[in-house]
């Protein structure tokens, strides 16, 4: 057995070894030269003209000028985090992976999450699909888990691709709008390609809108197999749940926190692994044997299918924990390279066509983006366990090959590197039988593009509905296009009447009977239109609860910020009677000032403040609290933002807990409504506060709480 201790330590000291920690050094060129000016350039006399010879000014500004490089063609805003994963039993039975078979090991990771659409700079709150990329340093080689926080994707083949994502980037005339699925190009797309309504459907639902990285679910998507050490094959999907649950904010907040911090969910996870809350996540295997591949009423070969975890549960195997940032954004989170391809023994593929695609476009988007085939010796990309081969040279080569032979087989060279036997670690492809005729077709049994968006939307519990009935009418409120609305409508009504007509109403456009031409029009010019059309729903569950986020099970406040809402004056009896307990369930309590700088309760103690009312907004909190004390209320009564604060945290349903005085302040807000809700509380105990943050929002405010105008 290998200490695997030992695995994530070297990790470790393997990135050191290009870190550069300018503590205590003298500054020099590339070239090693001291450095003794870096603030002028060399003239010809103080007010003279620049010379040419100045080769520390050209060694600066040529780097500097080709500092960036071209960002992802999609998920190109992205957060990175390392951690490590640990198995809790052995998978032999499915697979001879070592990271899924050896339970003392520690393997090392690292995450990258993103959104797809924007470009790098863009908000972290759009409504979009989540990447999460996870690449481990197993003993046997890099294994990249490249998913999204979506369980289906939106097209079936790799070649709708480029058009999916054309469709969804910013309009190429007058390139808007950034990182925003809301526009003509990309609803004409999806409304004549019905396969995308699965993944259109979750991308309307909270999940597209999560409170924190760390608070969504992961998914591998396309159906992989697991290979054991008999070379039995068993399918399998991979899952990532978190444990705090999965968490949303609405819609209202999101477009605020693009204005209050646009990076909101980047500062998130930085911030939570620097306060030590580790985000975790169990990993999950829904297995199903190769005999039962054509048991369902779906094709486990369809990317935008999932299997219902009611039909295959998940089995949770191990836990990963992220407990590290990196050094350098662009040395680790951008210059990362991840891929489906990058597998290990045990683990292999399906011909599923999404995945049979992106096995070739991760390998040739690295080439362009990080410039040359050697992005495998980027110090994020190396691999834990040594690398022998007979590929040389190319740009920024680092290792130094040593020896005469760059050829297989060689005599010269000891025959070295030699090849492993299968029994010995030799990855051999699984033998999946091939005997067809050579075709550009989409198999039948992907067909069913209506049977499961159906299933989503009736698993959803109420609000969560409402919040997919909003979403659509926002997003094709945007559409200019009378007809790619109408088409959206009649598609929609497949899937539930209701949603169309709560859209169609939204929008002032009846649903139309029928559209003019074939709803599906992402098939082949010579394809059977008739046989392409979507046939009848097909009612194999009645609900999936596991679909709905709000019956994903999470526990406690830990990681919640909590805004204490205060001036000076404040009373610190109450302010500590809150403060202990909320801390030591691992919320982050932050005090809110009616100025910067610090406050004095009214004991005369000073309190630093986080944030001011003017420098900070109650939609990156996830709950407020109020201390009494007559000065610090009397102040508060005087900001018209206190009251917005107020005003909004309820809007947002979130818990608010208040205490003596503060209730005036709260009487003169929309809270005098709301005094009987259940997740507000006064002069109420710190537990009934702690309760209902856990709960994360109170939804059964809601619909009243959509009157304030906030
Ligand atoms: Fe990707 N995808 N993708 N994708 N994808 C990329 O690779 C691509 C797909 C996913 O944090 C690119 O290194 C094709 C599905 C994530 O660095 C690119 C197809 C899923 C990330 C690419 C798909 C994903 C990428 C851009 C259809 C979920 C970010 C930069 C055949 C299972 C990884 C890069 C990171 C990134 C191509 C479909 C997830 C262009 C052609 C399905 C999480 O190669």
């Amino acid at each position: 057995m290998k200490d695997n201790k030992k695995e994530t330590s070297k990790k470790i000291e393997d990135l050191k070894k290009n870190t550069s920690n300018p503590k205590g050094k003298t500054m020099t060129t590339n070239q090693g030269l001291k450095v003794n000016d870096t603030n002028n350039s060399l003239k010809a006399g103080a007010r003279g003209a620049s010379l040419l010879e100045d080769f520390i000014l050209r060694e600066k500004i040529t780097h500097f000028d080709h500092e960036r490089i071209p960002e992802r063609i999609v998920h190109a805003r992205g957060s990175g985090a390392h951690g490590y994963f640990e198995l809790y039993e052995s998978q032999e039975k499915y697979t001879k992976a070592g990271i899924f078979t050896d339970t003392s090991r520690k393997t090392p990771v690292f995450v990258r999450f993103s959104t797809v659409a924007g470009s790098k700079g863009s908000a972290d709150l759009a409504r979009d699909v989540r990447g999460f990329a996870t690449k481990f340093y197993t003993d046997e080689g890099v294994f990249d888990l490249v998913g999204n926080n979506m369980p289906i994707f939106f097209i079936q083949d790799a070649m709708k691709f480029p058009d999916l994502i054309h469709s969804v980037k910013p309009e190429p005339d007058r390139e808007i709008p950034q990182a925003a699925s809301a526009h003509d190009t990309f609803y004409d797309f999806v409304s004549h390609t019905p396969e995308t309504l699965h993944n259109q459907i979750w991308l309307m639902s909270d999940r597209a809108i999560p409170r924190s990285f760390r608070m969504m679910e992961g998914f591998g998507i396309h159906t992989f197999r697991l290979i054991n050490a008999e070379g039995k094959s068993h399918f399998v999907k991979f899952h990532w749940k978190p444990l705090l649950g999965v968490k949303s904010v609405t819609w209202d907040e999101a477009v605020k926190i693009h204005g209050a911090d646009s990076d909101f969910h980047r500062r998130d996870l930085w911030d939570a692994i620097e306060a030590g809350q580790y985000p975790e996540w169990e990993l999950g295997f829904q297995i199903v044997p190769e005999e039962d591949e054509h048991k369902f009423d779906f094709d486990l070969l369809d990317p935008t299918k999932l299997i219902p975890e009611e039909m295959v549960p998940v089995q949770r195997i191990g836990k990963m924990t992220l407990n590290r940032n990196p050094d350098n954004f662009f040395a680790e989170t951008e210059q990362v390279a991840f891929h489906p391809g990058h597998v290990v023994p045990g683990i292999d593929f399906t011909n599923d066509p999404l995945l049979q695609g992106r096995l070739f476009s991760y390998t040739d988007t690295q080439l362009s983006r990080l410039g040359s085939p050697n992005f495998n010796e980027i110090p994020i990309n190396r691999p834990v366990n040594e690398i022998h081969n007979n590929q040389r040279d190319a740009h920024m080569r680092m290792t130094v090959n040593k020896g005469k032979t760059a050829y297989f087989p060689n005599s010269i060279g000891g025959g070295c590197p030699h090849l492993a036997k299968i029994a010995e670690g030799g990855f051999s492809h699984y033998e999946d039988r091939i005997d067809a005729k050579k075709v550009r077709e989409r198999s039948e049994s992907f067909n069913d593009h209506f049977s499961q968006p159906a299933l989503f939307y009736r698993s959803l519990t109420q609000h969560e509905q409402e919040h997919v009935v909003q979403a659509y009418s926002f997003e094709l409120g945007k559409c200019t296009y009378d007809h790619i609305k109408e088409r959206m409508l009649y598609i929609l009504a497949q899937i539930d009447e209701t949603l169309a007509s709560k859209v169609a109403s939204n929008l002032g456009m009846e649903i139309p009977s029928e559209i003019e031409r074939p709803l599906n029009q992402a098939i082949g010019a010579d394809a059977d239109v008739e046989k392409q059309q979507p046939g009848p729903k097909k009612n194999y569950l009645d609900k999936s609860e596991a679909l709905s986020q709000e019956f994903l099970p999470s526990e406690g406040i830990a990681t919640r910020k909590i805004a204490v809402l205060a001036g000076d004056g404040f009373s610190e009896s109450d302010y500590n009677k809150m403060k202990k307990p909320l801390e030591e369930a691992g919320a982050m309590v932050q005090i809110v000032g009616t100025h910067g700088g610090s406050i004095t309760c009214d004991k005369g103690d000073s309190h630093k403040v986080a944030h001011s009312l003017m420098t900070t907004e109650s939609v990156v909190f996830d709950a407020l609290y109020i201390p009494g004390g007559k000065k610090s209320i009397d102040a508060l009564m005087k900001q018209a933002k206190a009251k917005k604060f107020i005003n909004e945290t309820l809007k947002h349903c979130k818990a608010i807990a208040l205490d003596s005085e503060a209730e005036k302040l709260f009487d003169a807000t929309y809270g005098k409504d709301f005094k009987d809700d259940e997740a507000v509380i006064i002069n109420g105990k710190p537990q009934k506060f702690i309760d209902a943050i856990s709960k994360h929002r109170n939804w059964k405010r809601e619909k009243a709480a959509m009157e304030i105008p906030a």
